[in-house]
């Protein structure tokens, strides 16, 4: 029985990854790194510190733990301060309308993002009081496609990972909540998230009803 649902934040809630992409641009081209939005794509759902060296392996470039640390911090800067420009406008297409309808209905919710930045994005859409639960990529130390964010918030929620549902627009987020035993459902093409136990194109599709009639036993 369902009784608990755990979000993905970018590109399921809100799409910062466009925000996510301008800030890697504006590092890259101070670096001389080549970076484009085929290379952002690889980014999806991976942590920052992960993200970085996709970028510098890509580039076949080599520092020190320390000036990757700077550079990281550099490109947080510029993503974080993007972030202002935010508003409760910024929910994805049906986003705000299924979370709406599963508080209603007396559902459990929890935030399961990779981001260290989550809780300033849900306090920029006005989204704080959706969640009972907020796993971020401050919770805990192993990143998606490790299960432990999801296992995180499903402990904090007190539900076992099988009375929950994961909603996930990354190929390793859909991995991770696979490997943690949780249902899924994945948001975008089949060639990304098609091993979701159901897929969704966009959150547009995901209604209350819908969800329901694929959980409901
Ligand atoms: P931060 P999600 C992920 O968010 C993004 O998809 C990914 O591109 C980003 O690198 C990661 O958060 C870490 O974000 O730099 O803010 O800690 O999809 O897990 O909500
Ligand atoms: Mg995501």
């Amino acid at each position: 029985m369902i009784k608990g649902f755990i979000f993905d934040l970018d590109g399921v809630i809100t799409d910062t990854a466009e925000l996510h992409y301008e800030a890697w641009k504006k590092l890259s081209d101070e670096m001389g790194w080549h970076f484009d939005r085929e290379l952002n794509e690889k980014l999806r759902g991976i942590s920052r510190m992960d993200s970085i060296k996709v970028i510098m392996d890509h580039n076949r470039v080599s520092l020190t733990d320390d000036a990757v640390v700077a550079l990281s911090t550099k490109k947080n800067d510029i993503y974080v301060a993007s972030l202002d420009t935010m508003t409760p406008n910024d929910y994805l297409p049906g986003a705000k309308e299924l979370l709406t309808h599963l508080r209603q209905e007396g559902f459990l919710v929890a935030l399961g993002s990779a981001s260290k930045n989550a809780a300033k994005v849900l306090q920029q859409l006005n989204a704080t009081h959706f969640f009972d639960v907020i796993g971020d990529g401050n919770s805990v130390a192993k990143s998606k496609p490790a299960p432990d964010i999801f296992l995180y918030a499903s402990e904090k929620l007190k539900l076992q990972p099988n009375n929950c549902v994961v909603f996930e627009d990354a190929e390793k987020g859909i991995d991770a909540a696979i490997a943690g035993g949780f249902h899924s459902v994945g948001i975008g093409p089949a060639e990304r998230v098609g091993h979701a136990e159901v897929r969704f194109d966009s959150m547009k599709e995901a209604t209350f009803f819908e969800v329901k009639s694929f959980f409901s036993e």
